[in-house]
């Protein structure tokens, strides 16, 4: 019906909570709002990689080291859906890959923290894939297409991911006093970096407003950060655990937790570049791409012998 108009074609897509799909009209503004965020998700995964890569040649058994093997091989799958549907925008992954190595594109904060003990691994899943499945469930009804459906799938894995974590945790929260030590010092090392996941706080999101009224998200990112709370607070307790805020308690008249203040400055100092591992990350990243630069050569060179050959039959 209003066919004669893309603009307001797309506007009554998302009026609608339809689908925009990559030949559909679409605002400039909306694209590169969607490019920045995939990529930035994309790239999570892939630097989200090295944290727990640390730890697969230490996993105390054969059974964790072949689950952590798979738990990390999903995260370079998720970069691939992700890096995928980012093409759908008319970018290509090289390009993002450029943006990322030189600064001009982000990853997510989490991940340049250490993983001191193997009950960060444990941590990671339960905390920081818990809070990535609050966060990206909404995204599995963005209003983009491609990136919500790439979403759904993610959402599965990471579901198991987190149980997995909460195994970890629960198996050394119920050992020995030296392992429930060691996983209590995990969660108080990483409660505060997963709160930050969710970002700035509301009036601080240059881009929440926006990208709400889009559809590309659902809810904002206080919003999320409260629905984590809620959710895990319970848990801390079967794990038998502690969370290292002393103003966490249950408000009866807002019917949720409340907790203590974050400090953002440490945020935006990671952001920016200055937290514990982001050199290290980095330098990991450039490496590793540099060291793969004969696999893409391959590739490339046998994609385009099959496309000479495809040719000729033709
Ligand atoms: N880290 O205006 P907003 C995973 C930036 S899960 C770094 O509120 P927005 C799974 C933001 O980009 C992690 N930067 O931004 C896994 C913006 O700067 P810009 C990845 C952050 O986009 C688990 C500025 O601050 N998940 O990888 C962060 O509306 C275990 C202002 O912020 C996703 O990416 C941060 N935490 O909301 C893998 C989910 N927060 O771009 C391995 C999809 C904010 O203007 C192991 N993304 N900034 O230069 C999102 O939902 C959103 O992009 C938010 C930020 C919520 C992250």
């Amino acid at each position: 019906m209003h066919d004669h108009d893309p603009e307001e074609r797309f506007q009554a897509i998302i009026d609608d909570d339809g689908r925009i799909e990559p030949r559909d009209w679409m605002p400039p503004a909306y694209r590169k709002s969607l490019i920045r965020q995939i990529a930035q998700h994309a790239h999570s995964e892939i630097i989200g990689m090295q944290p727990e890569g640390n730890w697969i040649t230490r996993a105390p058994s054969l059974r964790r080291k072949a689950i952590l093997m798979a738990k990390v091989q999903d995260e370079a799958g998720h970069g691939l859906y992700l890096y995928a549907a980012a093409e759908t925008l008319g970018v290509d992954r090289a390009e993002l890959l450029d943006m990322l190595h030189d600064g001009r594109q982000k990853y997510s904060s989490i991940f340049n923290y250490p993983t001191l003990t193997w009950a960060d691994m444990g941590a990671i899943g339960w905390l920081v894939d818990g809070a990535a499945i609050v966060n990206q469930v909404p995204i599995c009804r963005c209003s983009y297409g491609p990136y919500a459906r790439a979403m759904i799938r993610i959402c599965k894995e990471e579901s198991f991911h987190q149980r997995q974590g909460f195994e970890i945790l629960h198996t050394l929260s119920h050992g020995t006093p030296a392992q429930h030590d060691m996983a209590q010092d995990a969660v108080d090392r990483w409660w505060w970096p997963s709160l930050m996941m969710f970002g700035p706080p509301d009036q601080e999101s240059t881009h929440s407003e926006q990208s709400m009224r889009w559809g590309i998200k659902r809810f904002s990112n206080d919003e999320l950060r409260q629905r984590f709370v809620d959710m895990t607070v319970p848990q801390a307790e079967v794990l038998g655990l502690r969370l290292p805020d002393p103003d966490l308690r249950w408000n009866p008249e807002r019917g949720h937790y409340d907790f203590g203040e974050i400090d953002f400055t440490e945020l935006f100092e990671v952001i920016k570049g200055n937290g514990p591992c982001n050199r290290q990350r980095m330098a990991d990243r450039r490496r590793a791409h540099e060291e793969g630069e004969w696999v893409r050569e391959a590739a490339a060179a046998y994609a385009a012998k099959r496309a000479a050959q495809r040719e000729e039959v033709a």
